[in-house]
């Protein structure tokens, strides 16, 4: 059976062919934000703004509270572009359409791309608040077919079987390590392997149990289908998990997963993710 589950090439070019006519930058680093991680873009110098829905081709964001625009512009003097809101599939976005930005990205020369994400953390020497290095990742969707390279293989983009184990780059790892060091994180700073789930309900103990045991550190609902795009066209990825809240493990735990805790977190480790995140664009 064939479904059409993928964009055309011509629609990413149209996309990318616009954004590059209604902005002078040229950025080589692209940079998703994740949920309550949005100050980043504002911190952007000589700033050019596109809400989503202004952007041909573009998905649009339905979700309330969250921002949908890509901001251009400057980091410690280094251009790079902001998705200030990303798409989850738990909104109900087909992965091709999660993954729509990444393949405008390559398309405008992008080379890099840094994620990062709020994740519960299941690793128990994690504490809330820690930054997490993203060493590897379980695609648990991807593995059973809510992959978003699953159907027609566009070779301009990459190849029908990509290498995945070297997702995340060693070199940008390294470089995040010793900024982080510099930049006074290195005392909550952590590496790990991120499970992606579907969402959008949290964990079951059980499921919670079971994550661990496959190697699990840290659990959320995003980053796994742009990393896997991404590295099909060839980007570099560094990935960055905010534990925001350790997943409950016992079932005589008063505690509950929310997002209300997520949020708070967010709030608190914001200042050091962006300072962390701004150097490391500065380097690279
Ligand atoms: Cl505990 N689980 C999931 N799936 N996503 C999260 C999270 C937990 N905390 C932040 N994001």
């Amino acid at each position: 059976v064939h479904r059409c589950n993928y964009d055309l090439y011509d629609n990413y070019k149209e996309t990318a062919d616009w954004l590059q006519a209604h902005t002078e930058q040229r950025p080589k680093v692209a940079i998703i934000c994740g949920s309550g991680l949005g100050g980043l873009a504002e911190l952007l110098e000589d700033k050019n703004i596109f809400p989503y829905k202004d952007i041909p081709h573009f998905p649009q964001s339905t979700v309330q509270g969250h921002k949908g625009q890509l901001v251009f512009g400057t980091l410690q003097g280094q251009q790079c572009v902001c998705m200030q809101g990303r798409f989850h599939s738990y909104e109900g976005y087909d992965l091709f359409k999660v993954t729509y930005p990444i393949r405008v990205f390559f398309l405008m020369d992008v080379d890099t791309l840094i994620v990062t994400n709020a994740a519960g953390g299941l690793n128990r020497s994690f504490s809330v608040g820690d930054i997490m290095l993203i060493k590897d990742h379980i695609n648990l969707p991807g593995m059973i077919g809510q992959n978003p390279l699953c159907g027609h293989n566009d070779d301009r983009f990459g190849e029908r079987f990509p290498c995945m184990s070297d997702a995340y780059d060693r070199d940008l790892i390294a470089l995040a390590k010793q900024t982080a060091e510099e930049q006074g994180c290195g005392a909550f700073l952590q590496q790990g392997v991120y499970c992606m789930l579907s969402g959008p309900n949290f964990e079951t103990i059980a499921e919670c149990k079971a994550l661990q045991k496959l190697g699990a550190d840290a659990v959320g609902m995003s980053t796994a289908p742009e990393v896997v795009v991404a590295r099909h066209c060839g980007l570099r990825v560094l990935g960055i998990s905010l534990i925001t809240n350790k997943v409950v493990m016992d079932y005589d735990s008063e505690q509950k997963a929310n997002h209300q805790e997520v949020l708070e977190t967010t709030h608190m480790r914001t200042k050091d993710l962006q300072r962390l995140v701004s150097h490391v664009v500065a380097k690279i």
